[in-house]
């Protein structure tokens, strides 16, 4: 295990096969390749079982308050713009309470990343309803099928003239690697989708294991090298600058 993990917390208190425990490896490995340590680099969570990753990080990094991540990750690259800032949280975190920074922070192209780990749900308090949901998701508040559509992570991500932002899933661990190397490497700001589903809490019978999620979003996504508007089951980079 790479030594930018902090040893002695592992192994995560996360439900045995989700797949963050793979991303945070992958983070870490990613930030390795870019020569990225304590000395460069900070890393900034808000709160939800993503949150973790500020504290398993052996480096500066900021566990801050739900929704909150972004402004402090700003007020950090503001304070000292040699640094890296890396925002890696949930969905809900990211694009529901803190749904506002977000728009600003990418309309002002702040130099940060951002790696939202989009589990489709509020995970750690026991799987809510989020702005990520699909149409017709039972979750724990919606258990006829969430009514309406999720929010359009791609669209608000592309929004500005300059923008970037990928979408992959740890089930394509070189594809998702190279997205949030790209993104760290970004000059502006960069917003990474990592898609997934949280086997603890979807209602879903298709993904009980973490290795049956993993299968699924390999069958179910695909990986375009193109630079244009991603298909609902696409991964890939989308960028101007
Ligand atoms: C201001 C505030 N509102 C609500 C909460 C309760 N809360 C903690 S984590 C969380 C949801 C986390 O969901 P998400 O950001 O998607 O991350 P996940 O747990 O799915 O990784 C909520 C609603 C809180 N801690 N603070």
């Amino acid at each position: 295990m790479n030594d930018l993990i902090k040893q002695e917390m592992m192994p995560a208190i996360w439900c045995q096969g989700c797949p963050l425990g793979i991303i945070l490896a992958q983070f870490a490995n990613v930030l390795a390749e870019l020569g990225l340590s304590k000395d460069n680099a900070v890393i900034v969570s808000g709160i939800g079982c993503t949150g973790r990753f500020a504290g398993y990080m052996n480096m500066d990094s900021v566990h801050t308050t739900h929704g909150r991540a972004i402004p402090v990750a700003e007020g950090i690259k503001t304070a000292n713009p040699a640094l890296n800032v890396i925002v890696v949280s949930g969905d809900g975190d990211l694009l529901g309470i803190g749904g506002n920074h977000m728009l600003h922070s990418s309309r002002r192209d702040i130099d940060i990343t951002v790696i939202c780990i989009n589990n489709e749900l509020y995970g750690l308090t026991g799987g809510q309803l989020a702005p990520t949901s699909q149409i017709g998701a039972v979750t724990l508040t919606s258990p006829q099928g969430s009514a309406v559509e999720p929010i359009n992570i791609q669209g608000l991500s592309t929004l500005n003239k300059k923008h970037f932002y990928a979408r992959t899933t740890p089930a394509h661990v070189q594809h998702m690697k190279k997205c949030m190397s790209e993104a760290i490497s970004w000059k502006g700001f960069s917003f990474v989708e990592i898609r997934t589903k949280c086997i603890t809490r979807s209602k879903s019978p298709l993904f009980k294991t973490g290795c049956d999620l993993l299968n699924w979003l390999k069958t179910e996504y695909k990986i375009t090298d193109e630079n244009r508007k991603l298909k609902d089951n696409e991964m890939g980079i989308i960028k101007s600058g």
